[in-house]
Formats: C-alpha cells, structure tokens, sequence
C-alpha cells in the first residue's frame, strides 16, 4: 500500500522571488516548482487535493495579530507608497524591534508597514507577496487534510506543504516559513483524542517554531536532529542539546545537533535514538524535510536516498498513525525521489 499524497495546486501560488541575505538579494530556493517535482516523484500515490478547513486548529498554534498581520500585509503593501518608493511588492522588515531596542519600554505599534513587518518577521529572507497568505494557508490545509486521512484509519499519510513550517512560533515566521503545519497537525491529532502525540523533525535545520509552541507542554514531544547550529547554521541560537522544554514541559524537547558532513551512518543512528525516544507516542507528525541530502544547497549534512528509505523504515516501524508533513529540500534534481525514498520506507516491506 502506497502512502496517499494530500496537495493544494494554492500552494504554487507563493513566489518568494529573493531573499535578503547578509544585505545583497539571493535567488530564493523556496520555490513552487518543488510541488511540481515531488508530486512528479509520487506519481503512483492515491493523490488527494486538500479540502478547507477552519482556522480552529491554526488559532491554537498562532495568535491572530500573526494571522491577521500576514493575511493583509501583501494587500495593505500593494495599497501603500512602495510601488512608487522602492518599485517593488514583497514585504520586506528592516525595523527589528527586540529587546535590544525596547529596553523595557512598553512600544507602540509602528505606523509604517515596513516597520511591522519586524514585530513578526524574525530574518530578512522570509518575503511576504502576493499570493504567499492563500499558499501558506493551503498549506495548512493539505496538512489537516492529511491528519483527517489517518484519523480516519491510514496508517500514514503524506501532506505535501509548501511554503513550510516548522521554523513559525507562535506570533513569529521566518526561515522560509509563515504558518507552522506540523505544528496544526498535532493539535489535530490530540483533539481527536490521541493523548501522546509526538513530533520528530527530520529537516536538515532546527525547528525552533515547533520547539516554541511545545516547549513547555507535557502532551507533545518534540525531537529533532539537525545540523548544529553552533557550527553557524541556521536557526543560529536554537537547536542545542541543552534545550530540553520547561516547566510542564520539561524534559519534551529533545536535540541531536550533528556535525557538517555528517552521512547515513550517524544520521539514520540519530533518527533511531529519537525513535527510541518517542517510542510510547500513539500518534506521530514527521517534519519531513529533505535538506539533509548531499546536494542541498542550504545544508551541508551529507544524507543520501538510502538514508532516507532508512529513515522512514525506523520511523515507520514505530507503527503508529503518522502524518507526514514537508519541511525543506531544495535541491530540485532530487528532491523528488528523496521524498519517495523516505515514504516508501515509512510504508514498511509490504509497498507495492
Ligand atoms: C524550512 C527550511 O529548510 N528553512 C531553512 C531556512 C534556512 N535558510 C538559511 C539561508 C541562509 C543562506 N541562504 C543562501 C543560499 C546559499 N546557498
Ligand atoms: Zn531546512
């Protein structure tokens, strides 16, 4: 049996043409020709188009100053001066109010949109335009979509999200990522009555949005293995072994930072020990991010096709229902079939 494949065409219709790295603009690698290439690669797969869901589980997960902020901006940036300024219609922060600048102070909310724009956007690579609310909300959708999928009795089920998730906290996106999809999908799981759900991120960057709205919560565990960000990486100040939850949540978060370079070897042993970890869960979201492969251009783990296949088969073994939601992987030429390899071991020997 073939894991069915839940998509939204809606979400193509995020364009991030640049992001804004140290200063000079860079190609963005997020791009909506990686729908095209995974579906592509799991021609095959039961394939489903997301239906509507409400905004319940999405309002759990985020606060609606955070909705509200991305669903207007691009329209409220189209309506302002920019055209005629800076000619051009992404949201862009260059205003970061942070503790630094507050020093204590209560603020008032900036007039300016592109002063917002930083109360909520943590990076300058996370360009808001038109289009990007009506994908990262799709997105959302493929995500829940694919829980109603296993809650209804599939084993497994693969939500094809983009843009992805799981670097979004609560009132704060960046990383590529505006609306935390795995982060939905286990809300989703856990008022449909499964009391320990747990969270295993695969993607070659730390989830520190994922890490944010669990960290102190006892009923979801959230595990992820990723390049160590004390080497440089991306998220850069979260994703160390030291963080491991708070309060009643104390002892839920678990990290596996690995080395640049690291291969199938250490990396599947990585995904097992996390596995192992959440080994009591009934139900399991996978940030299913395959940027830990080889080529990828935004990570340098050297993780391979049979890495993943490993990956899903550990994973999978665990045998409870598992949404599978995509994270990162940008590597085009391949990306594909690393998805397929990994849901192919997640499906176990008997696939086909
Ligand atoms: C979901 C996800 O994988 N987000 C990762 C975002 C990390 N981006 C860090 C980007 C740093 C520089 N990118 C410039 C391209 C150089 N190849
Ligand atoms: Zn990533």
């Amino acid at each position: 049996m073939r894991i069915p494949v839940v998509w939204s065409p809606a979400t193509r219709r995020h364009v991030p043409r640049h992001e804004v790295w140290v200063g000079v603009p860079t190609p963005g690698t997020e791009v909506p020709e990686r729908v095209d290439v995974i579906l592509a690669a799991l021609d095959g797969h039961p394939t489903y188009e997301a239906t509507p869901h409400d905004d319940g589980f999405l309002r759990t997960v985020h606060d609606g100053e955070l909705l509200d902020f991305l669903a207007t901006a691009a329209e409220d940036w189209a309506a302002g001066p920019y055209q005629e300024l800076v000619g051009q219609d992404r949201v862009v922060p260059y205003f970061f109010p942070t503790g630094a600048l507050l020093a204590g102070m209560p603020p008032t909310p900036a007039a300016a949109l592109h002063a917002r724009a930083g109360s909520y956007c943590y990076d300058t690579m996370t360009l808001v335009g038109p289009g990007t609310w009506e994908a990262a909300r799709a997105a959302v959708d493929v995500a829940l979509t694919a829980a109603d999928l296993v809650l209804a009795g599939d084993c497994a089920a693969y939500a094809l999200c983009r843009p992805p998730g799981h670097h979004v906290t609560s009132h704060g996106y960046g990383g590529s990522c505006y609306l935390n999809n795995a982060a939905v999908a286990a809300e989703a799981l856990l008022a449909a009555g499964h009391e320990k759900v747990a969270i295993v991120d695969v993607d070659a960057h730390h989830g520190n949005g994922t890490q944010a709205v669990f960290w102190e919560r006892p009923d979801v565990r959230y595990g992820s293995l990723h390049v160590d960000p004390a080497a440089g990486w991306f998220p850069h100040v979260f994703g160390h072994a030291s963080e491991t939850g708070a309060g009643a949540g104390a002892g839920t978060t678990r990290n596996l930072p690995l080395p640049e370079g690291t291969g199938d070897g250490p990396w599947v042993g990585a995904v097992a020990e996390l596995a192992e970890w959440v080994a009591d869960c009934t139900a399991l979201v996978v940030s299913l991010g395959v940027d830990a492969a080889g080529d990828d251009p935004e990570s340098p783990l050297q993780v391979t096709e049979d890495g993943f296949r490993a990956a899903g088969r550990v994973l999978g073994d665990l045998g409870v229902p598992s949404v599978l939601v995509q994270e990162g992987g940008y590597d085009l030429t391949n990306l594909g079939r690393l998805v397929a390899a990994y849901l192919e071991g997640h499906a176990g020997p008997a696939a086909d």
